[in-house]
């Protein structure tokens, strides 16, 4: 009756245009809502940041259901779509199912599972990291798609294997495999300083389907090398979360050193603009509708 269009649905419109579209993390309701508001086409539920924000590692430490939890918040916050960061998927095929399944209840358009073991290991930290037998992790990616309850709902891929030096080759040996497996796109990781691995996978690649990539660590290449690679979607990981660090500590370091809130008042968000964001006003007018008038 409507050109209503579904946040997965806009998901999938944005995966395979050839426009190359901007993800920016967000860890709860709050981010995703400043990410929304900036205009960006959609969120990334980063595993490292909602882990960080909750102050645990990035090892599943948190359990898949806290997670959910977070991201149930972050999808009643906003109208643009979410892709979550499903780390390994949480165990084995059967995990998956059972992820997919309560993220489409969820109102998440898509999830990003990568190919290494349960618990996970950040892929910036050390050089211990276990790829996941190719087969076995297929085997995730099918459940993954044959239990999805929404059929707009996207399965990304991540190949970890430049992560874990396995080499150009591996990499797209095991692309192609999750690609056969039925992955809607290819998210291939890499902790270079510069994009040159990731621009020849996406060479070699050739667009047999969309590539996302995460720039956290060549975050100096240009954005416009990345569109003429014909890359789908750019991952902007983890910068809300630093951010928000970085503030608090300056803003919690001068409210300790001064023992006044003077000179914090000026450089943060005022109580006005918290009561904006969530939306005050719609609970007003709603009062008004159900609360007995006096
Ligand atoms: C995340 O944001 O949690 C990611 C990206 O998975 S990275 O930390 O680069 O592995
Ligand atoms: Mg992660």
């Amino acid at each position: 009756t409507n050109n209503f269009i579904s946040k997965s649905a806009l998901f999938r419109q944005h995966l395979f245009s050839p426009e190359t579209i901007f993800l920016m993390e967000a860890h709860n309701g709050l981010s995703a809502k400043i990410v929304q508001e900036t205009g960006f086409d959609g969120i990334w539920a980063s595993g490292l940041s909602i882990s960080a924000s909750l102050g645990v590692r990035d090892s599943n430490e948190a359990s898949w259901t806290q997670v959910l939890e977070i991201l149930e918040f972050m999808s009643d916050a906003t109208s643009i779509p979410i892709l979550v960061d499903g780390d390994t998927g949480y165990g084995n095929f059967n995990n998956v199912r059972r992820l997919v399944k309560k993220l489409c209840q969820r109102g998440i358009a898509a999830v990003c599972i990568e190919d290494k073991l349960f618990p996970k290991t950040n892929s910036f930290i050390g050089n211990s990291q276990q790829l996941a037998d190719i087969d076995e992790f297929c085997g995730r990616i099918k459940a993954g798609q044959d239990s999805k309850t929404d059929p707009h709902f996207s399965i990304i891929a991540r190949v970890e294997a430049l992560i874990a030096g396995a080499g150009m080759d591996e990499a797209l040996r095991r692309a192609e495999a999750y690609h056969q497996a039925g992955a809607d796109a290819i998210l291939i990781h890499s902790k270079q300083p510069t994009a040159a691995e990731v621009l020849e996978f996406a060479r070699r690649w050739a667009n047999r389907c969309p590539l996302v990539i995460v720039p956290t660590k060549y975050y100096t290449t240009p954005t416009e090398v990345f569109r003429q690679a014909k890359i789908s979607m750019i991952i902007w990981a983890n910068h809300n979360l630093r951010a928000c660090i970085s503030m608090m500590r300056q803003i919690s370091q001068k409210i300790k050193k001064e023992q006044s809130l003077v000179n914090a008042e000026k450089n943060i968000a005022s109580v006005d603009d918290i009561f904006d964001l969530v939306n005050d006003d719609e609970l007003r007018e709603a009062e008004k509708l159900y609360l007995p008038q006096k």
